[in-house]
């Protein structure tokens, strides 16, 4: 039998081998050191089973007002939803619902997505035997609107939900959430947006850091969004697991539901039946920590910093894809994969780009301007510039 100290000296040492957020190397993330405050949650509620929430009646409540909070935030007062194991979960659980909704009318389910989406909705399709229809982008990298409407009218009756992305993966682009909401209310089409990024970016965005002419709208004051995905473990600052899934009502509880006849309480719609609620506790401590006036200062922190690396990129020659319209630069690359190969074998762990050729830099919040002024020094040098 090992001692508890021989264990956790082991423990360093693999935990040792990761790398750590404060070094600033991590630049492809969309998460970041968690606010401080989770740390003594963790411990508080560590045996903590949402599953079961009849048994902890007392975090079942800290959930539905963390749900509440994340409501107000985007614009609904009566949401219903869960705070699950991330966005992948959140994505999944809103097809459940529009497969279930779909069904009723007896035919394939139809889904129009972007070519911005993220992988999780693959999985969906996958499990669910879904059937997509790609949406091309326009010039700004974000669904084509027009091409949408087009598509929609051609098909008339026949599609039941339009996925829409606030705060893409690759670019951190918006889709016009505001003109595909009316599209969609004319045909009585489900929307879920994936703001698991933009959801806690875009409600602290200052106006000063909105592109002209840009669509910033996503939330619940749009017509037809049913379904958002925001997570909380990413520019939320909470520990993972923290995703969430809201819906604008609990009429939607219906299509999740199945019954659980021998728990506390006799259905579960969650994906997962076990769950911790850590991140419930953790979400509900940092949000009411920082309030809405904390949330914006890092957002305002971290788009400053964007737009220091857009300045430094410029120095040397480096273009960004578009105008960062949240906190994410993609930079131009010639080749992207051997580029980001040469950056990791110094030290610095960025991603690429699927839909154009690009090198993507996420500026969460443990990036500071000393990184960036380090980070690009060190891709000149890759680039013999
Ligand atoms: N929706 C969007 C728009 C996302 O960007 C992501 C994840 C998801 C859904 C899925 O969320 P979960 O990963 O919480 O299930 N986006 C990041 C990505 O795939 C996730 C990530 C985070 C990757 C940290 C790397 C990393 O170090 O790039």
């Amino acid at each position: 039998m090992k001692k508890e100290r021989e264990i956790l000296e082991e423990l360093k040492k693999y935990r040792g081998m990761d790398l750590k957020y404060e070094d600033g190397r991590i630049l492809g993330s969309m998460c970041t050191k968690p606010h401080p405050i989770s740390r003594k949650i963790l411990e508080m509620f560590l045996d903590t089973n949402l599953g079961d929430p009849g048994l902890f009646p007392g975090t079942k409540m800290l959930e539905e007002e963390v749900i509440r909070m994340i409501g107000e935030m985007l614009h609904n007062r009566n949401p219903f939803g869960y705070i699950i194991s991330g966005g992948t979960e959140a994505n999944i659980t809103a097809m459940r619902v529009v497969k279930k909704i779909g069904k009723g009318r007896k035919r394939d389910i139809y889904i129009l997505i972007p070519e911005t989406a993220h992988f999780s909705f693959e999985k969906a399709r996958e499990m669910m035997d879904l059937n997509y229809r790609t949406i091309p982008l326009d010039k700004r990298y974000i669904m084509d609107v027009k091409y949408l409407k087009d598509y929609i009218e051609d098909n008339r009756g026949k599609i039941d939900g339009i996925v829409a992305i606030a705060g893409s993966t690759e670019l951190g682009t918006v889709d016009n959430i505001l003109e595909i909401s009316k599209i969609a209310r004319e045909h009585n089409i489900y929307i879920h947006v994936d703001g698991a990024f933009g959801g806690f970016v875009i409600p602290f965005l200052e106006e000063k850091y909105k592109l002209e002419g840009y669509n910033y709208n996503f939330d619940f004051s749009l017509d037809n969004v049913f379904s958002i995905t925001v997570d909380p473990h990413k520019m939320g600052l909470a520990p993972i697991p923290a995703g969430g899934i809201v819906f604008r009502d609990i009429s939607f509880k219906r299509y999740l539901d199945v019954e659980a006849p021998y728990l506390t309480e006799t259905s579960q719609a969650t994906l997962l039946g076990t769950r911790t609620g850590i991140g419930v506790a953790a979400t509900w401590a940092i949000m009411k920590h920082l309030g809405a006036e904390g949330y914006r200062e890092i957002v305002s922190q971290c788009m400053e910093n964007t737009y220091y690396l857009v300045k430094r990129m410029k120095e040397y020659s480096f273009e960004s894809v578009i105008d960062p319209v949240l906190n994410i630069v993609a930079i131009k690359d010639d080749n992207p994969l051997d580029t980001s190969l040469k950056l990791r074998e110094r030290g610095w762990y960025l991603s690429t780009c699927r839909c154009v050729e690009a090198l993507r830099v996420v500026v969460m919040p443990h990036v500071k301007r000393e990184h960036i002024d380090r980070f690009i020094e060190t891709l000149a040098q890759c680039k013999k510039r």
